[in-house]
Order: C-alpha cells, then sequence, then structure tokens
C-alpha cells in the first residue's frame, strides 16, 4: 500500500487527538437541597470605570447573594452580562421562587445598589461589561466566572 495512503487516513486522527477534549458537563443542580442559610455574599463595586473586582468566581450550585453597588457620585452604571443572566436562576428573598431573570443587565443610578439572590446552575465563563456608551473602552469589562467543580 502507498504510505501516503496511510497518512491521509490516518491525519484526521491525528486532528482529532490535538483538539482539546470538551469540559465534562457538570451534573445539574439539586434545587431543593440548596440550603439558602448558608448564602455567601459578594460585593461588586462599580466606580471610576472599573468593576471591583473585575472577575467574580461563583461555583455552581451553590447559594450566592450579590450586592452589586454603583458608587459613582453622578455617573449611571450598568451590571451587563446577558450569557450570566441566562444561566442562573433567581431566588426571591420572600417566596423562595426560583425565576431565570428576564434581563439581560441591571442599570445603577449613582449612589445605587441592586442586591440578587441566586444560583448559578451553568459553569462557565461569562463576559461582564458596563453598556453605557465608552464605557467598555475607558476599562468597564470583567468577567464572572463559574467553577464546575464541587
Ligand atoms: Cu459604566
Amino acid at each position: 500500500m502507498n504510505p501516503l495512503k496511510y497518512f491521509f487516513a490516518l491525519a484526521p486522527l491525528a486532528l482529532l487527538l490535538c483538539v482539546p477534549a470538551p469540559a465534562v458537563a457538570a451534573a445539574p443542580c439539586d434545587l431543593a437541597s440548596i440550603d439558602w442559610s448558608q448564602t455567601t455574599t459578594i460585593t461588586e463595586v462599580l466606580d471610576y470605570f472599573r468593576f471591583h473586582p473585575e472577575e467574580l468566581d461563583f461555583d455552581h450550585c451553590k447559594p450566592y447573594k450579590l450586592q452589586i453597588i454603583n458608587n459613582s457620585a453622578y455617573i449611571a452604571h450598568a451590571f451587563t452580562a446577558p450569557d450570566f443572566f441566562k444561566s442562573i436562576l433567581l431566588r426571591n428573598p420572600d417566596t423562595g421562587a426560583m425565576t431565570t431573570p428576564s434581563y439581560e443587565e441591571l442599570q445603577l443610578a449613582p449612589q445605587t445598589e441592586i442586591d440578587i439572590t441566586f444560583v448559578a446552575t451553568a459553569p462557565g465563563d461569562y463576559p461582564l461589561w458596563c453598556s453605557h456608551r465608552f464605557h467598555p473602552t475607558l476599562g468597564m469589562k470583567g468577567l464572572i466566572h463559574v467553577d464546575g467543580q464541587q
């Protein structure tokens, strides 16, 4: 057999081996077993055209309260993260009801705070930015990392 034929037969296989294996899908969250009395509070401050911190880290299937604070005296900001909001379940603190957010961003007037209580159900990296004009260029960009390891 022509050795070149082997090459062409094996080339696709070699290519396949070079492609990194996809991440193992995380197990779905058992919502009923989440202990909301163990909620971790994380604070994200928006100020001087920056997110503080620039990277938010969450473990998937664990309960969090995220306090988003616009610390600017005069400038409105947004916490824009469409893919992140699609991947979480919000918890109504009064009723305990869980819902997918109906929004892609949160708008914060100067000197205001919005709190959300949620569980992240899909591990991954989600871009975060402020949708106000020129704010990302000035540095209002970040990342939300949801870890799938338990
Ligand atoms: Cu902004």
